[in-house]
């Protein structure tokens, strides 16, 4: 029989690798949006007309709502909760929003289950965040995290993932549920979210490398000049429009963190239900690497190989509290759901820059 996921959140970056790895596998899917006075399905508008796709509009943090939405769907086989303002920087200037929906989102989601008695399986979208600043220290003296080391949250949006990921356990086993929780390390890739840091990357060199492309130019140009927020092209005036490209403005660029791409990752958020009993996984690469390493895999794409008067420092951009280091180790999920990272970050650069690059190829006028 054809088997019925919700997706909370159907319209971000994993929302949308789900559904399309799910109806690969002929589930029938409802997808939740929230009402927006702009349209927010463009990462799922190929799957619109698709019959065994269902969009719904709904919101977390109304529980009639989810209510309604579940009421609607009594027969569901599994429910996703990727709904969340998953932003950490946004969460310290919109700290009251991020809880209600990244928190108590999920109790809705859950109590709202177990009220209606419906017989479903559930999975919560819990971070690396949460382990903020923790870790624990292998044999050989490498700093990890795993499913045993302790939670330290820097953040608002991490410490709402915290009471989400508890209230999941405490449903477990207070209700019986089958409700797992994914510990998933960062994970990029064509659909992220441009504020991140590394979509915000490989846009701004895509954009860069198509204004150099526009005045027949090259990075190593001797036409080209750096002011303190800008390059330019010599010998024009200064109100000459178009001849000045604005920097990349970025924060922190010594934070670590264990990059993977995300279409590999919501193949274990399915693998996690297919489980006989619930249970908390962390997914990653098991690999991390800072800011600036990432920024020499990008640019180094390209071929340049000094970024430095691309690149300029902007302390909006700094955190109240920073994560300095996340590097997972995934052994429970590779031994117990046999799922393991297909793409490493050098692939996962590419990936992302060649989409960017060809979009902007395909907006010229
Ligand atoms: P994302 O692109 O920001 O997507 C978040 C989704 O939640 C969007 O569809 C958003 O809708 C929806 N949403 C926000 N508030 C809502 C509300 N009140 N009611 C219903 N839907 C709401 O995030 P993502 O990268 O796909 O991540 C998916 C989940 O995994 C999130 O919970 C995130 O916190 C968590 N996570 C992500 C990572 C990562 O590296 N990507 C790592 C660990 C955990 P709009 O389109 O309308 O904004
Ligand atoms: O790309 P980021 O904003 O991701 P962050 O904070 O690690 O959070 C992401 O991963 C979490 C899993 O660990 C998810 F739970 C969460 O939902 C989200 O998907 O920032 C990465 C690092 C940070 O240390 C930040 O301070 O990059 C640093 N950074 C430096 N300049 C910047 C910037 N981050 C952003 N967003 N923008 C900058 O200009």
């Amino acid at each position: 029989m054809q088997r019925k996921a919700i997706v909370f959140g159907v319209t971000g970056q994993d929302g949308s690798h789900l559904t399309d790895l799910l109806l690969s596998k002929d589930y029938k899917v409802v997808g939740v949006a929230r009402r927006c006075s702009v349209d927010t399905t463009e990462r799922i508008k190929d799957r619109m007309g698709c019959p065994h796709f269902h969009l719904v509009h709904g919101d977390i943090t109304d529980v009639h709502s989810v209510i309604g939405i579940l009421k609607e769907n009594e027969d569901v086989d599994e429910v996703y909760n990727l709904a969340a303002q998953s932003h950490v920087g946004i969460s310290f200037k919109q700290p009251g929003l991020t809880w209600d929906i990244t928190g108590k989102g999920c109790l809705n989601i859950l109590q709202s289950i177990v009220d209606l008695g419906i017989q479903c399986k559930f999975y919560q979208a819990s971070s690396s965040e949460m382990f903020g600043d923790s870790y624990s220290v292998d044999e050989h003296g490498n700093k990890y995290q795993d499913e045993n080391t302790k939670f330290l949250p820097q953040s608002p949006y991490a410490i709402a993932k915290v009471a989400a990921h508890y209230i999941v356990r405490l449903f477990r086993e207070a209700y019986g549920l089958h409700a797992s929780a994914g510990i998933l390390f960062n994970h990029e890739g064509e659909r992220r979210g441009e504020n991140f840091v590394t979509r915000k990357i490989t846009k701004w060199i895509a954009g860069y490398q198509r204004w150099l492309e526009r005045f027949h130019t090259s990075h190593n140009d001797a036409a080209l000049a750096f002011g303190d927020n800008e390059v330019y092209l010599r010998g024009r005036l200064d109100n000459d429009e178009g001849f000045e490209y604005p920097k990349l403005r970025l924060g922190n660029l010594d934070a670590c963190r264990d990059w993977g791409y995300a279409g590999d990752y919501v193949e274990a958020m399915w693998a996690m239900l297919q489980q006989e009993y619930p249970d908390d996984y962390v997914i990653c690469t098991g690999k991390t690497h800072s800011v600036r390493e990432f920024l020499d895999y990008a640019f180094g794409y390209l071929g340049i190989s000094d970024w430095s008067n691309l690149v300029t420092i902007d302390p909006e951009f700094y955190r109240p509290a920073e994560v300095d280091y996340l590097c997972g180790n995934a052994s429970k999920a590779k031994n117990r759901l046999g799922w393991v990272p297909k793409h490493g970050l050098e692939e996962l650069v590419q990936t992302m820059l060649e989409h960017d690059l060809d979009e902007n190829l395909q907006n010229i006028p």
